[in-house]
């Protein structure tokens, strides 16, 4: 099952200069970036983004954190995306986050988690039209792409 998933490289990983780095994690796992832009997130884009984390104590400082520093964006695509990108991520608190996972390797508060990912198909797709144009996004011919043996 082929998926795309929205990924965000967030403003502590890109401050720490870990964007190729946490790029490179999704690209070793077998997917596809098929969108990558750096984006100025606004407050509104933050909180549309976030809204079901609207009225949470941590909401303000989750909106003053992703509209500090600009992200990186990007669309990745492959089988079971969603699921694969959440594993690779690793849990949202870094302090239960499995070694070898990003989160697990180079986070340690819940407050600067480094990167997002998409829960689901259904935020995925939300997410997806939020930060990318159709334009922006890119197909591959499947038949000359190497995708993960299962
Ligand atoms: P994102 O959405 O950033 O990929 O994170 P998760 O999907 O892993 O976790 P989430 O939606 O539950 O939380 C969104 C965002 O809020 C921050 N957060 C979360 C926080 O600062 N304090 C908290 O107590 C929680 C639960 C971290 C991620």
């Amino acid at each position: 099952m082929v998926e795309r998933t929205l990924i965000l490289v967030k403003p502590d990983a890109v401050q720490r200069g870990l964007t190729g780095e946490t790029i490179a994690r999704f690209e070793r796992r077998g997917l596809q970036i098929v969108g990558l832009k750096m984006v100025n997130v606004s407050s509104a884009l933050a909180r549309t983004h976030y809204r079901e984390h609207v009225g949470k104590p941590f909401f303000k400082s989750l909106v003053d954190y992703i509209t500090s520093v600009p992200v990186v964006a990007m669309v990745v695509e492959g089988p079971k995306a969603i699921e694969l990108c959440r594993t690779t991520i690793g849990a949202t608190d870094p302090l239960a986050a499995t070694p070898g996972s990003i989160r697990g390797d180079f986070g340690a508060t819940v407050g600067r988690n480094l990167v997002h990912g998409s829960d689901s198909a259904r935020a995925a797709k939300r997410e997806i039209k939020l930060f990318f144009r159709a334009a922006e996004l890119h197909r591959y011919n499947r038949s000359v792409t190497r995708w993960i043996v299962e």
